[in-house]
């Protein structure tokens, strides 16, 4: 019966975020997902919940190169993208400069990583990556089969090793913080569920606290926002406002499905490095 109900809730709010992005995005820009998804610790694991809004049905299938992939090793994922009927899918639109972007997440939010698997032909992507320590790791690919919209395709991680632990999600108490030689203060015109909203970065230099103008494009834009709610449930990319933009403000807009504690990682790129702002939130 929960089950049940669940599914119910679940393909409601794929509705919901599907017809709240066609009305204020004609290029897909941005992302949302409810899924369930099970917890697959040996490969293989599939969930078949996309972002299916243009009617290309598709499925990602998951593969790791250990069947116990430990922390501090390389492990290969293979991600095959089929149809429905499980026949490849072998054309995608490039989005954002990559055919697919895929976003690693620890079970507690306090590790992030955003790599870009290689297409090896009929939908076969492949990259591989070191998991920084033991634990669940939740991915998340983000690709868009040619013709169709923005799908995500998630699935789960059990990286083996013995220093397993998770830290709590606490909202930040300041939204300024210092990364990488950057300040970076987060502000948002009204923050609040179930509204599209602007999410503003303004970043100063830290040594010399002078605004920063030189950010470069980052996958051809002036950063890349990724959002997920503490439960990992709610899944937003989003994209700038303005693409050209160099700062000291970067400006980005998205609408949080539903009110709680959300994860935001903000990308951006300076001096050919790119460095990653998070922030936690609680939306009223
Ligand atoms: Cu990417």
């Amino acid at each position: 019966m929960r089950r049940i109900l669940l599914t119910t809730l679940a393909a409601m709010l794929v509705l919901g975020a599907a017809s709240g992005c066609a009305k204020k995005s004609e290029n897909h820009d941005e992302t949302a997902m409810t899924e369930e998804s099970g917890h697959g610790a040996h490969g293989g694991h599939e969930d078949s919940h996309g972002d299916e809004e243009a009617g290309v049905q598709t499925k990602a299938g998951w593969t790791f190169s250990s069947t116990a992939p430990a922390a501090g090793s390389k492990t290969g994922i293979t991600i095959q993208v089929t149809d429905e009927a499980g026949k490849p899918v072998t054309k995608f639109d490039i989005n954002h400069e990559k055919e697919m972007h895929l976003i690693v997440v620890s079970k507690d939010l306090s590790t992030f990583n955003h790599i870009h698997p290689e297409h090896k032909g009929d939908g076969k992507f492949e990259v591989s990556t070191v998991f920084p320590s033991a634990g669940e790791y939740k991915l998340i690919a983000d690709y868009m089969p040619a013709g169709g919209g923005a799908v995500s395709q998630s699935s789960w991680v059990t990286i083996a090793g013995d220093d397993a632990k998770e830290a709590a999600i606490e909202p930040d108490r300041t939204l300024t913080k210092t990364v990488d030689g950057v300040t970076a203060t987060l502000s948002f015109g009204h923050l609040m569920a179930d509204m599209e909203l602007d999410l503003k970065f303004q970043l100063t230099d830290a040594k010399t606290k002078q605004p920063i103008t030189d950010l470069e494009p980052y996958l051809g834009a002036v950063g890349h926002v990724v959002i997920l709610s503490a439960d990992t449930e709610q899944y937003l990319h989003v994209h700038p406002v303005d693409e050209k933009a160099q700062g000291p403000e970067a400006a980005f807009k998205t609408t949080f499905p539903k009110s709680g504690l959300y994860k935001i990682w903000g990308q951006f790129q300076r001096g050919g490095q790119t460095f990653v702002v998070p922030f936690t939130v609680n939306v009223p």
